[in-house]
């Protein structure tokens, strides 16, 4: 069987779970990166069952997580956690979070995987028109939307099978104009799909891995509240 690592699973209302469920389905053993902050209320409501009705795969049974990594894909090492998020208690009470400690840990505790999904995005200034957009808005946007998939990719590629996949969702506001998506998530959206075609090109020979990124329709997610979609 296949091994996917789906980064961007906080509950089950979102892509990433949607697609976890559907790995697990065809077989696949299923490991989540959940954002740190989020960590404690996901891991407590998947251990008291909250999402067991979600869980139900095809077949009858429940989908299997082998196994939640806190993660949060703006930081790719320890040296780059500023101190404020060190000591920020949301933060305090996990650890090896970081993009390359998390792909370290997978690689020690299960060798290899065949899938890297990218289900997450940032943009803490969404709502605002990209006119009105802050230089540290944008960049945060970016960081989180967009270099979270090279950072995963480079950190996670030498633990991909050769003939594996990676996967990272878009949304067509990165090449038509879509009111509402501002704070430059337009713009990370942009960035991911250019920075697809350059991966998968340069991945592809490295690794003989396949990069691809997949224009999503409109999903109640968290995240899509959160924009008011
Ligand atoms: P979600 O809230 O379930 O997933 C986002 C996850 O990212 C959450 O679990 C967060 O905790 C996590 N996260 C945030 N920051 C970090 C971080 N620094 N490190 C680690 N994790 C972090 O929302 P989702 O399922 O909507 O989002 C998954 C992907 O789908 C994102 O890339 C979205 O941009 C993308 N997507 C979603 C939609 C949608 O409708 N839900 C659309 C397009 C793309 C879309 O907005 N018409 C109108 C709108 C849309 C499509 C069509």
């Amino acid at each position: 069987g296949k091994r996917a690592f789906i980064a961007g699973v906080a509950d089950d209302n979102g892509y990433g779970w949607a697609i976890a469920k559907s790995l697990a389905a065809a077989g696949a053993e299923i490991l989540v990166g959940t954002w740190v902050p989020a960590l404690n209320i996901f891991e407590s409501s998947l251990r008291r069952g909250k999402f067991d009705e979600s869980r139900k795969l095809p077949d009858g049974s429940l989908m299997e997580i082998a196994k939640v990594y806190p993660l949060d894909a703006v930081f790719d090492n320890p040296e780059a956690v500023p101190e404020d998020i060190k000591t920020n208690k949301r933060y305090a009470g996990a650890s090896k979070w970081t993009v390359q400690e998390v792909a370290e840990t997978v690689k020690q505790e299960f060798g290899s995987i065949d899938i890297l999904v990218h289900s997450l995005a940032n943009g803490p200034e969404v709502s605002k028109p990209l006119l009105e957009t802050s230089r540290n808005g944008y960049l945060a946007a970016i960081s989180a939307s967009s270099y979270s998939f090279i950072s995963l990719l480079r950190h996670f590629a030498p633990i991909i099978n050769p003939g594996g996949a990676t996967i990272s969702l878009t949304y067509i506001a990165s090449e038509r104009t879509i009111p509402g998506y501002g704070g430059g998530m337009s713009s990370a959206k942009a960035a991911l799909e250019s920075d697809t075609r350059v991966l998968a090109f340069e991945a592809g020979r490295k690794h003989k891995i396949r990069v691809n990124t997949i224009s999503a329709g409109p999903l109640r997610s968290r995240a899509a509240k959160a924009i008011g979609f």
